[in-house]
């Protein structure tokens, strides 16, 4: 069985991720997104299990995902898991580098390598980053973000979701 982990901050989840995890969940037998800390973000808008429970509520369409959230080393939930590889979506040339890094770094530490889904053109502009910013000072995010995302942006910051 094909098993794959796509990890990621995802504060928020958004479209372009949501793409990214539909088309591994074709690719793989099992898909199992992993909302995880990232040491360099250091104060996140919505904690582990609220992106858990969003990632859930945005994917619960496919029958061939599961949703954690853990804040240990991506390897080391990859062991756990069994997985046979992990996944990552890239937006464009510039996210190559760091993304690279990071491949060559589990691959030495685990021996499980990764594997890369560019993103359709449409999305490639989005990052969470972004997003909070924008919601934050009240802009209309719905059109990028799935809908309970959007849901719960609209409860926090008003207006968010129309
Ligand atoms: N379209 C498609 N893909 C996208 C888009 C988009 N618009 N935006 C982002 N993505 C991709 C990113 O390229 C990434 O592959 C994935 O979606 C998740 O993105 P983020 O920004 O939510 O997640 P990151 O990059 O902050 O996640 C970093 C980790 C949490 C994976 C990292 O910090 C980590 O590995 N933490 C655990 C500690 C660890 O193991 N460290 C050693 C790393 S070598």
């Amino acid at each position: 069985m094909k098993k794959a982990l796509f990890p990621g901050s995802f504060d928020p989840f958004h479209n372009g991720h949501l793409e990214v995890v539909e088309r591994a969940s074709q690719l793989f037998d099992q898909v199992v997104v992993a909302a995880m800390r990232n040491p360099q973000k250091a104060s996140p808008m919505f904690d582990l299990e609220e992106r858990k429970s969003l990632i859930e509520a945005s994917t619960s369409h496919l029958d061939n995902v599961e949703i954690v959230s853990l804040s240990t080393l991506v390897v080391d939930l990859a062991r756990s898991l069994d997985v046979t590889v992990i996944v990552r979506g890239l937006r464009a040339v510039s996210d190559f580098e760091s993304e690279l890094q990071m491949a060559q770094m589990n691959r030495q530490l685990s021996g499980i390598d990764t594997v890369f889904i560019p993103t359709s053109s449409i999305y490639s502009f989005l990052a969470s980053k972004l997003l909070r910013e924008v919601a934050l000072f009240g802009g209309d995010i719905s059109a990028m973000v799935p809908p309970p995302v959007a849901k719960e942006f609209s409860s926090r910051f008003g207006g968010a979701d129309g």
